[in-house]
C-alpha cells in the first residue's frame, strides 16, 4: 500500500516537478525526509526569496515549479513574492506545513489558522484537503490551475500528519495520469475582422507586452511588425516584466509611458493600437489625459479573460497570443506603407566619478555578451539599461511586474538554474537589493554563476523622484547612507569587489560573467539625484 507521500512524489515525477524550492520548518520535515535522489532541493534562507527563486526558474524554464513554505509564518513572509509571481503570470505550485490534524482545532501552537485565507487574494486557488486521502488531487488541482493560461501561483495547505496516511490508490492513479491543456485558439471570426482593419489601416503600430515572450510568440511578433510596417513600444515598463519584440529592431521605437496622458500623447497620429500580450495599460503614476489620441482605436490580444475585461478602452480578444499572431500572419501579406523612421541613438552618457547610471549602463553594454539575460531591480535606471543594451533575444530580460522588490536577487538565481547555458547579469539599487538579500547565500552555496552589478547611489532615488512629482516635500527615511552590499555579500560567500568609473566597470563585469564557479557581485558608486536615461 502507498502512503499519501509516495504517491504524492509521483505525482510531482509526472509533471517534470523535481525541483523544489523551499525553507524549511518542523511542519514540513515529514515530506521532506529521506527525499529520493531524483529530487533536488533548492535552500533559500528566507520566504521572499525562496518565492523569487522558484518565479524566475518557473519563468525562464516556461515549467510549473514547486515551492514548499513553513505554516502561517512562512507564508506571511512570502506574500510579497507571491504577488510578484501571480503579476509575473509565473506558474507556481505553493504548498505549506500545517499542525497535525488532532490539534488543528484547538490551535496548537504553529497551527496556520483559516490557512487559506492569507495567500488567497493573489492565488489562483487556495485550499487544504479536507482529508489526507485528498492531498494527491489537491496537489494536482494545484498544479493544473497554475499552469492554465493566465498562469499563476496556487496554494495548498497540508496537515503534517497526512504523509503517512494510506493513499486511495485507485483514485491516485487517475490522478497522476491526467493531464490539462489550455492553449486556447482566439475566436476565428475576431481575428479575421483585425486582420482587415489592419490592413486598411492608414497608421496602426503595435505595443508589445511579457507575454509575447512567455507564449513563444516572439518570431510571428517580429514578422508581423515587418511585413504590416509596424511602429513597435514596449508596454509600460512596470508591466513590461519580459520583453516582446526585439529592441534593436529597425521598427521598435521605445517604452510607451506609464501614464494616461502621455502614453495616449505618444501614439497620436496612430489609427489602430494593437496591444499583443499586455494589460492595457499598465500605468503608474496618475497623470490624466485621454485615453486613446483623436481617432485611434484600439484591439487587445491577451491570453487573460480578466485583463481583457478591466481594460478601461478598446476591443479585446482573448486566447492565446502566439497562436493568434501565427493567425494573422496566414491573413495578412505585405502590407505598402512606409516603414517607420527608426529612432536614433542614446546621446552619449554623463562621463565622471560617480558616474550617472546612463554611463554605468554604458559600461554594461561594452562588457554584455550575445546571449546574456538580464534580471532588473534598479529602479532609476530600468529606462537606461532598456535604451543602452537594447535586449533582442527572447528569454533575456526579466523584471517584476508588479513592482514588488525582493524579486532581483532571488529570481536572478532560478533563471540561472533554468538556464545554465546563458550568462545571467542581474542588475540591482542597493536598496532593492536588501529585500532579497538572503538569496546570495543560495547562489554561492549551489555555485549559481550569476554576475550582481549593484548600483550605489547611497538613496532611494525613484522615490525622490516621485515626491518631487506628487509635490510631497520633506519626505524622510529616503537616504541609504553607508549601505555597503559588497560587504554583505562576502558575508553570504560570494566574491565582490566595488569598482570606479566606466572602464574599470567593464572590466570587472567581463570578468565576472566570464568566472563560471559560483556567483560574482560588482558594485558600482553612483552619483545620487541623476534621473538619466
Ligand atoms: C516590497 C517593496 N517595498 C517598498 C517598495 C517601494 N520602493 C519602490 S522603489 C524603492 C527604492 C529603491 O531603491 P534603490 O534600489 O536603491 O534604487 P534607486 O531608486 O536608487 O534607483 C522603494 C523602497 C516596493 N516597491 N516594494
Amino acid at each position: 500500500m502507498a502512503t499519501v507521500r509516495e504517491v504524492t512524489l509521483d505525482l510531482l515525477r509526472a509533471h517534470g516537478m523535481t525541483t523544489i524550492f523551499g525553507n524549511p520548518g518542523s511542519t514540513e520535515l515529514p515530506m521532506l525526509a529521506q527525499l529520493p535522489e531524483d529530487f533536488t532541493y533548492v535552500l533559500g534562507l528566507q520566504e521572499l526569496a525562496v518565492v523569487g527563486m522558484a518565479d524566475g526558474f518557473a519563468q525562464a524554464s516556461g515549467r510549473t515549479t514547486h515551492v514548499n513554505l513553513h505554516t502561517a509564518p512562512g507564508v506571511g513572509n512570502a506574500v510579497g513574492g507571491i504577488f510578484n509571481a501571480q503579476a509575473n503570470r509565473s506558474p507556481l505550485l505553493v504548498t505549506a506545513g500545517q499542525q497535525v490534524r488532532p490539534q488543528i482545532t484547538m490551535e496548537a501552537n504553529l497551527t496556520n489558522r483559516e490557512a487559506v485565507k492569507g495567500p488567497e487574494p493573489y492565488v489562483k486557488w487556495s485550499h487544504e484537503p479536507a482529508r489526507a486521502q485528498d492531498v494527491p488531487a489537491a496537489i494536482a488541482r494545484a498544479i493544473h490551475h497554475a499552469s492554465l493560461p493566465p498562469r499563476g501561483p496556487a496554494f495548498v495547505s497540508i496537515p503534517m500528519d497526512d504523509w503517512a496516511q494510506q493513499a486511495d490508490e485507485q483514485t491516485a492513479a487517475h490522478t497522476i495520469a491526467r493531464t490539462v491543456s489550455g492553449r486556447a485558439t482566439p475566436d476565428p471570426a475576431a481575428l479575421e475582422q483585425l486582420a482587415g482593419r489592419l490592413a486598411a489601416a492608414a497608421n496602426p503600430v503595435l505595443i508589445a507586452g511579457p507575454d509575447i515572450d512567455a507564449s513563444g510568440g516572439w518570431d510571428d511578433a517580429v514578422a508581423l511588425a515587418e511585413r504590416q510596417r509596424l511602429a513597435v513600444w514596449a508596454t509600460p515598463a512596470p508591466g513590461g516584466g519580459r520583453i516582446g519584440f526585439p529592441e534593436s529592431h529597425p521598427n521598435f521605437l521605445g517604452i510607451l509611458p506609464p501614464a494616461i496622458g502621455p502614453a495616449a500623447e505618444t501614439l497620436a497620429g496612430h489609427d489602430l493600437i494593437l496591444v499583443v500580450g499586455s494589460s492595457v495599460f499598465p500605468y503608474y503614476p496618475y497623470i490624466p489625459g485621454p485615453l486613446l489620441p483623436p481617432g485611434a482605436g484600439l484591439v487587445q490580444l491577451t491570453c487573460d479573460p480578466g485583463e481583457a475585461a478591466r481594460a478601461p478602452m478598446g476591443q479585446a480578444i482573448v486566447g492565446d497570443v502566439a497562436l493568434a499572431l501565427g493567425r494573422l500572419l496566414e491573413l495578412l501579406g505585405e502590407s505598402e506603407r512606409q516603414a517607420p523612421a527608426p529612432r536614433g541613438a542614446p546621446g552619449e552618457p554623463a562621463q565622471g566619478d560617480p558616474m550617472s547610471g546612463s554611463s554605468a549602463m554604458s559600461a554594461l553594454a561594452q562588457a554584455w555578451p550575445s546571449d546574456g539575460i538580464a534580471v532588473v531591480e534598479t529602479p532609476s535606471s530600468t529606462v537606461a539599461l532598456r535604451n543602452r543594451l537594447r535586449l533582442s533575444k527572447p528569454g533575456s530580460y526579466y523584471f517584476s511586474s508588479s513592482g514588488g522588490l525582493g524579486f532581483g536577487i532571488a529570481a536572478a538565481v532560478g533563471v540561472q538554474l533554468a538556464q545554465p547555458a546563458r550568462p545571467v547579469i542581474c542588475v540591482l539599487g542597493e536598496g532593492s537589493a536588501q529585500y532579497g538579500i538572503t538569496a546570495l547565500w543560495t547562489a554561492a552555496a549551489y555555485k549559481v554563476p550569476v554576475t550582481f552589478l549593484v548600483l550605489r547611489n547611497q538613496e532611494y532615488m525613484i522615490l525622490k523622484w516621485f515626491a518631487e512629482f506628487e509635490g510631497a516635500a520633506g519626505v524622510p527615511g529616503l537616504d541609504l547612507a553607508g549601505l555597503d552590499v559588497a560587504a554583505i555579500a562576502r558575508a553570504y560567500n560570494v566574491p565582490a569587489q566595488e569598482v570606479h568609473g566606466p572602464e574599470e566597470l567593464t572590466e570587472s563585469l567581463r570578468r565576472a560573467i566570464a568566472a563560471q564557479d559560483g556567483p560574482r557581485l560588482v558594485q558600482v558608486p553612483l552619483a545620487s539625484g541623476m534621473w538619466l536615461d
